[in-house]
């Protein structure tokens, strides 16, 4: 059985020493040995960009290596983390709802929202992805004319969550929160959050957030 404990600590050096070609070697073995794309990218990826964000809120690096550190992981996930997906879904699934997703103005992060917008497509939802810095009104105007069930929205920056209640207000505003449900999610939310502007739900992780669509949706 592989020690994903020891693989995270590998994995977070090798982010953080920008050596893209370690790191892929890595995923690769590691799901060579039995692991999930889904809990590589939870328990060994995940965490270690947490440390390498706690070690830039502490200024012990800096902004050059959290680039370098993001590059490499796109570069983990284009070539080994969605293949793996890709290769994992053999049967083409019912079609499980539309979901608008979206981080949200101001905010260039885009990872964890690119691994929800993947594994919601693996679940079987058709995924309108609108990128990265969208502006509340472009997050309404596409959620109607696409007619999506579910709109969701990431942010990992906390000056950038009155972006996400701007568009409950418009919801509200156009009379329209009834027709979708809405889910917000990434590192910047605070508990109370997702309650207090009335969100059909929040999600900690890719998988919470299939499972919050599914719900939605059943
Ligand atoms: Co930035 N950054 N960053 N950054 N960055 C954070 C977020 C920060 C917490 C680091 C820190 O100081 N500790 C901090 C924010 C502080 C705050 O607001 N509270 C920060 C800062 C300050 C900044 C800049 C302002 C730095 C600067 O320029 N001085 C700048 C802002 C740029 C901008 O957006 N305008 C900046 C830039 C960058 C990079 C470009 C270098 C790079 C992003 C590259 C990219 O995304 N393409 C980057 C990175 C990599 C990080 C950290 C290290 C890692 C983020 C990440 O990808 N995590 C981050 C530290 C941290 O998060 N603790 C940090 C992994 C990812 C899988 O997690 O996105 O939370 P996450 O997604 C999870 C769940 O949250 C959930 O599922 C995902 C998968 O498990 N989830 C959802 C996410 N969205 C969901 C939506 C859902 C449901 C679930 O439903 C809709």
């Amino acid at each position: 059985m592989i020690n994903l404990e020891d693989v995270q600590k590998d994995v977070f050096i090798t982010l953080l020493a920008g050596d893209s070609e370690k790191a892929i070697m890595l995923a690769k073995e590691t799901l060579e040995k039995g692991a999930g794309p889904t809990e590589f990218f939870e328990r060994c990826i995940a965490p270690s960009l947490e440390t390498i964000g706690k070690l830039f809120e502490t200024l012990e690096i800096f902004l050059p290596e959290m680039v370098t550190a993001a590059k490499v992981v796109q570069q983990v996930n284009d070539q080994v983390i969605t293949p793996a997906f890709e290769a994992s879904q053999s049967e083409k699934l019912k079609p499980a709802g539309k979901v608008l997703m979206a981080t949200v103005q101001g905010d260039l992060h885009d990872i964890g929202k690119n691994m929800v917008t993947l594994m919601l497509r693996v679940n079987g939802f058709e995924v309108t992805d609108l990128g990265t810095n969208v502006p509340p009104s472009e997050i309404m105007d596409r959620a109607e004319s696409e007619q999506v069930d579910i709109i969701g929205m990431s942010s990992l920056l906390t000056t950038c969550l009155p972006y996400m209640k701007d568009v409950y207000e418009y919801l509200d505003g156009k009379g329209t929160r009834g027709q979708y449900a809405v889910i917000v999610g990434g590192a910047a939310i605070p508990p109370d959050f997702a309650d207090d502007v009335g969100a059909n739900g929040f999600g900690n992780s890719a998988a919470d957030a299939v499972a919050i669509c599914q719900r939605l949706m059943g």
